[in-house]
């Protein structure tokens, strides 16, 4: 999928696609990313792309020809028509379900903002949707728009080494992932759990779903109301409960 981003720090957005998984899906032509700084089509020797606010108070805000112009030759960079994605506080909240329909569109456009914001007008005529990766307030958009671009470019199609292995993450059927271990099996802080190291392929399988769900129980007990477990899920849950009575909602580490 191709990704165009538009943001007064386009060296920020193309240093964060450079490293790990997504750099590679970049190396591979998975994914397409290219930044474009509003700056580049700002008007006067200044350059200028922002003002202060009308109504008074601190602070600027973005003007919205140099986002306009800019976002126009974003979107005419290539034939696919691209939704604009603007990174907001106020946007839609981010989850993994709407990671997987940004990661299976062709083509994407992120507005990131910075100072105070961007002229509502621009908003209202430019932007198709507004995305909060989550409650806090940001310097600017550019670390969202890197969360979202981290987590549909390792979603895209031989992006990750084992095709399992996005399958298997947490929230890919909605659940918390389960914990992990690695040698020495022994250690000071304590042992791997014994299953894990039976040999028994069938009952590890049942321990780390029993975990995932009994951990998505403790830790985040509204992710499991809208699932609908089946007998085995609900046999596991039951059975996690039961060792854990005394201890609702209680963190287990
Ligand atoms: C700045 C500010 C200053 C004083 C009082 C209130 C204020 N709000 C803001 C503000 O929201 N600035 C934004 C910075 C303008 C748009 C880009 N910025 C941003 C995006 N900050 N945080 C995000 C963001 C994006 C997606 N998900 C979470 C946060």
């Amino acid at each position: 999928m191709r990704v165009d981003v538009v943001t007064l720090f386009p060296e920020f957005v193309r240093q964060c696609a450079g490293f790990g998984v997504v750099g590679r899906a970049v190396e591979r032509g998975l994914l397409e990313l290219e930044a474009w700084n509003p700056r580049d089509r700002a008007e006067g020797g200044y350059r200028r792309v922002d003002d202060t606010a009308c109504g008074g108070g601190p602070g600027m805000v973005l003007l919205i020809e140099p986002l306009r112009k800019t976002l126009a030759a974003a979107r005419q960079a290539a034939a696919t028509p691209a939704p604009v994605i603007f990174l907001s506080p106020q946007g839609r909240r981010l989850n993994q379900d709407k990671v997987r329909q940004l990661a299976a569109l062709p083509r994407m456009i992120l507005l990131c903002g910075r100072y105070e914001g961007i002229d509502q007008r621009l908003i209202e005529h430019e932007v198709d949707e507004e995305l909060s990766i989550g409650d806090y307030v940001l310097s600017g958009g550019e670390l969202a728009a890197a969360v979202v671009i981290d987590a549909i470019g390792r979603l895209q199609e031989g992006a990750l080494g084992d095709a399992e292995s996005a399958a298997q993450d947490s929230f890919s059927d909605g659940l918390l992932d389960c914990p992990h271990y690695t040698r020495p099996v022994v250690h000071e802080f304590g042992a791997v759990p014994a299953v894990l190291v039976s040999g028994d392929h069938a009952a590890i399988k049942r321990w780390r779903r029993q975990q995932s769900l009994g951990r998505t129980w403790l830790r985040r007990p509204e992710l499991l109301e809208p699932l609908l477990l089946n007998a085995d899920d609900q046999r596991l849950l039951d059975e996690f409960k039961l060792e854990h009575k005394g201890h609702p909602h209680e963190q287990d580490h």
